[in-house]
């Protein structure tokens, strides 16, 4: 019979092993019997790791390359925020933009931004892309389908509208995640500066929205049915999600959002679920002042993690290739500031340690993928962006 370790020693164990830098857990050191504190887990901030992975640059040439999706025939798509969608070929050229793609509202955060493979792509050939969408009153995050074909996009069609559509450039979100079932997730901000609306479940802005690849509204989604709510919304108080996957054991949807100064947050939002913003938040206004009411109040959700100071989260992939020795199973996060690749890795659904890789390049890294050689490919963000590969350091 295994004996209990004394719950401070163990923390601190954890806190020292192994030359990482795990995190303690807010509930490690509390007494038994007394209840967790409202109190989420902090990053501990580590400094990037040098000597563990290299990043090459596989492809160059890309003007502010958002997102990266490989292709079953290892091929891979990279969307460009100015409007532009391309294939990188294998060996890393660059194709001619393909015709097609929508007409994109490209100012401030706007303008072309994620892009997803059907489930069923090596079938039907389609495809979705989330961008900021000019109309009436502003713009809005929208998302597209089309089919793919060696001469461009067809049948493109506009399945999903952000609502209302507001003035400003800030907090488009907007990653597109599918669900086992075939559902589509996608992410969202509040518009920056409409976050109240993050609460309001009549408006689009701060939600994270579910819907049928065709765009229609799925009969079990958490509001379907209600006058004063959108029958899109999976959930709700979220201030700008830029980073989402989902978790391939679980099949949960995992997210992680900028918060204010102080306030990026790692979640697994849930079903009809409010996850505070901006009534509850660890960040501070970039003036310093508070937001809100605090960092925790009944009926809102606890992040599982957050980062003071932040990352600025945006792409991520859950590893679970071999190619790089140690990774299996972890989450890898990009971070436009300070800019580095975050590894974390969970367990039983916290966070158990968390590292940093690539900060010695100064980039702004935008999205996260895996590739088909197992390698974890990021791009860039810059007028000059790249996609690298990183692979393990070698001698
Ligand atoms: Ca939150």
């Amino acid at each position: 019979m295994h004996r209990r370790l004394p719950p401070v020693p163990l923390a601190a164990l954890l806190f020292c092993a192994c030359g990482g830098t795990a995190v303690p857990s807010a509930s490690d050191d509390t007494p038994r019997g007394t209840p967790a504190p409202e109190q989420a887990q902090r990053s501990p901030t580590p400094a990037s790791t040098r000597g563990v992975v290299t990043a090459e640059t596989f492809a160059t040439g890309l003007v502010n390359p958002w997102a990266i999706e490989f292709l079953p025939d290892g091929r891979a798509l990279v969307t460009e925020r100015p409007g532009r969608l391309r294939l990188v070929s294998r060996t890393g050229q660059l194709s001619a933009p393909l015709s097609g793609v929508p007409a994109v509202f490209a100012q401030g955060q706007g303008g072309l931004l994620d892009v997803a493979l059907d489930p069923q792509f090596a079938q039907n050939q389609l495809l979705y892309l989330s961008f900021a969408e000019s109309g009436e009153g502003g713009a809005g995050t929208a998302v597209a389908r089309a089919r793919f074909t060696e001469g461009g996009l067809q049948d493109v069609r506009v399945i999903y509208r952000q609502q209302p559509k507001l003035n400003g450039g800030g907090h488009y979100g907007s990653r597109l995640v599918f669900a086992r079932d075939g559902r589509l997730f996608v992410t969202q901000g509040d518009r920056m500066n409409w976050k109240e609306r993050a609460q309001d479940l009549a408006m689009g802005q701060g939600k994270i929205m579910r819907i049928a690849t065709d765009g229609s509204v799925p009969a079990d989604n958490p509001f379907a049915g209600r006058n004063d709510a959108r029958a899109e919304i999976w959930s709700y108080g979220h201030r700008n999600v830029q980073a989402a996957a989902l978790h391939p054991e679980t099949g949960q949807l995992w997210t992680v959002e900028h918060g204010a100064r102080g306030g990026d947050e790692l979640n697994h939002p849930e079903r009809g679920k409010n996850y505070g913003w901006p009534v509850i938040t660890y960040g501070v206004d970039y003036s310093g002042a508070t937001i809100g009411e605090g960092t925790a109040k009944a009926g809102m959700e606890q992040p599982v993690y957050y980062w003071d100071p932040v990352i600025a989260p945006s792409g991520m992939a859950f590893y679970t290739a071999t190619a790089i020795p140690g990774w299996q199973n972890s989450v890898l996060i990009g971070s436009l500031s300070p800019g580095a690749l975050v590894r974390l890795e969970l367990r039983d659904g916290r966070v158990v340690r968390e590292e940093r890789y690539l900060g010695e390049l100064g980039e702004r890294i935008r999205d996260v993928t895996v590739g088909p050689d197992g390698f974890v490919y990021v791009v860039t963000d810059s007028g000059n962006g790249r996609v690298l590969r990183v692979r393990p350091m070698v001698g």
